[in-house]
């Protein structure tokens, strides 16, 4: 029987419906009461940030709590940009298991005595490939719908409504002001001409704009950006959850639209590597048909899968893939100043040149950059 064209009652669609997450009363308030007795008592506490703050609604609330707290902060790869990360003294950066500097995870795995983390998604490459160790007898983790403090469960605590409270209740109390962490000072800039790991990520870093979202395909540029510093107000894109490639175009295509739908300011700005571009490169065509303009696309082409030349060997056949020619793709998906619009740079001097042209930076049609 088909049923598509029975009529049913419509009365409840005027009936707003409630889609705030409600928590069970007193498992909240316990959960409250032992977080404040666990942070009055730290003395070297970590807070970790993670992406599921943004995903379930608490990212005002994760802010106004780092914020007052001024603890040392950090995120994860997925987490990153939900802290302001440029104006936060108390922000030092992008832990990831020990695929991250060693002064970082040796702060936060064996100097702190406390970690307070929000909203973790503990994928492989989220967790540095599952080699986070951090002790569950010094970690507070606030999840969507529940809270573990030292390893006793506060169930149905939902993540929104328990950070709004215990941000209020926080203000009412005093906490130790912890010392600045020593970092220790980066590795000297080369000065050659070439494009390097080195300088390539906090230079696109460098080159957004406060409003402007940011989308790290897997491969290199997923690695590479966990080790900047992004500017205020940015929003930052990746997946490193079941981290398929292609994911970051079709990424870029709903956030172009998103901005344009919500009419909001900043450029949407998509580091794509040659080998995941050619798995999803037909939505390039779609932005073009729905002339969606705000968008920067930088191919890094290092001719194939290079991230994957780390594990499957340099020289392997299966990381080799056909070259595209990335300055005739704008022209093939019918743009409509495709040559004027595409670039290319072999070295960091005409990088330079071309991050620092107006037409290309202010993005007035959709702009791409390829990299040899
Ligand atoms: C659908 C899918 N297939 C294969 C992989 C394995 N994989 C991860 S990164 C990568 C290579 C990415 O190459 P590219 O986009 O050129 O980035 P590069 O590392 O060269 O900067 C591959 C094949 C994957 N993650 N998802
Ligand atoms: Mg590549």
């Amino acid at each position: 029987m088909d049923f598509v064209h029975q009529k049913v009652d419509s009365s409840s669609l005027s009936k707003p419906i409630d889609l705030e997450p409600q928590s069970d009363e007193n498992s909240e308030q316990s959960a409250i009461e032992a977080v404040c007795a666990a942070l009055s008592a730290t003395k070297r506490p970590a807070i970790l940030v993670d992406c599921l703050v943004s995903r379930f609604g608490a990212t005002r609330a994760v802010q106004d709590i780092t914020n007052h707290l001024k603890f040392p902060t950090f995120s994860t790869s997925m987490g990153k940009s939900i802290v302001d990360e440029k104006t936060n003294a108390f922000f030092y950066g992008t832990y990831n298991g020990k695929v991250c500097p060693h002064w970082m995870h040796n702060y936060i795995e064996n100097e702190s005595d406390l970690v307070l983390e929000f909203g973790s998604l503990l994928s492989d490459s989220n967790t540095g490939g599952h080699s986070r160790e951090i002790a569950s007898q010094k970690l507070i983790s606030v999840h969507p719908n529940m809270v573990v403090c030292f390893g006793k469960s506060y169930e149905s605590v939902s993540m929104k409504s328990f950070l709004e409270k215990l941000h209020k209740r926080l203000l009412k109390t005093s906490f130790i002001e912890p010392a600045s962490l020593v970092v220790p000072p980066s590795q000297e800039k080369e000065t050659s001409d070439q494009i390097t790991q080195d300088y390539i990520w906090h230079r696109l870093a460098a080159f957004l704009r406060p409003d402007d979202v940011l989308i790290a395909e897997s491969g290199t540029a997923q690695f590479g950006f966990p080790d900047t510093t992004l500017p205020q107000n940015t929003t930052y894109i990746t997946q490193v959850y079941y981290g398929s490639i292609g994911y970051s175009v079709g990424a870029c295509l709903g956030a172009a639209i998103a901005k344009r739908e919500e009419q909001s300011e900043g450029r949407v700005v998509l580091v794509v590597g040659d080998g995941s571009l050619q798995l999803t490169v037909q939505e390039v065509g779609t932005m073009i048909r729905l002339g969606l303009k705000n968008i920067i696309i930088i191919v890094i082409n290092n001719r194939g899968y290079t991230i994957e030349r780390a594990i499957h060997g340099p020289e392997k056949a299966y990381n080799d893939i056909t070259p595209y020619n990335h300055q005739l793709m704008l022209l093939f998906f019918n743009h409509p100043s495709g040559r004027e619009s595409s670039r290319e740079a072999r070295s960091r001097s005409e990088l330079e040149t071309i991050l620092n042209s107006p037409g290309f930076a202010d993005a007035e049609a959709l702009q791409l950059s390829g990299k040899m």
